[in-house]
């Protein structure tokens, strides 16, 4: 016979079994929601710097393949960062911002550009 249970969704947060009701030789495990202890990673934004050389349709297209940005932003993040001095690419977990760094830093290289770009922990 198929017993019907009511269908509550469960609340978010892991489950951990605390005790084995009648002595635990029946098979049977009580599971108690434990609250979440993982914190979201800290994030990593990616800017770039101005100089005076690097062409600005390189900037534009460097965004544009490294940053997953269409042209019109890649060209609004470029002015930002000639009018400003800098500006932000993106966001990213740590290592994931210092790869998209260093990708920038060999095209640029390899371009024989002097196009600078950091990465710096948000708040
Ligand atoms: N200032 C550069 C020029 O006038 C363009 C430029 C924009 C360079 C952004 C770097 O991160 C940069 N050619």
């Amino acid at each position: 016979m198929a017993t019907s249970q009511p269908k509550v969704p469960a609340p978010p947060g892991p489950i951990a079994p605390v005790k084995q009701p009648g002595g635990g030789g029946g098979g049977e495990v009580l599971l108690e929601r434990v609250p979440q202890k993982v914190k979201p990673p800290q994030m990593h934004q990616v800017v770039m710097l101005n100089d005076d050389y690097t062409p600005m349709e390189f900037v534009v297209v460097v965004i544009q393949e490294f940053f997953g940005k269409d042209r019109e932003s890649a060209t609004q993040i470029m002015l930002k960062i000639h009018l400003d001095g800098k500006g932000v690419c993106g966001v990213y977990t740590r290592d994931v911002a210092h790869t998209k760094v260093e990708q920038v830093l060999d095209a640029a290289r390899q371009a024989g550009h002097p196009l600078q770009c950091v990465s710096e922990p948000v708040d």
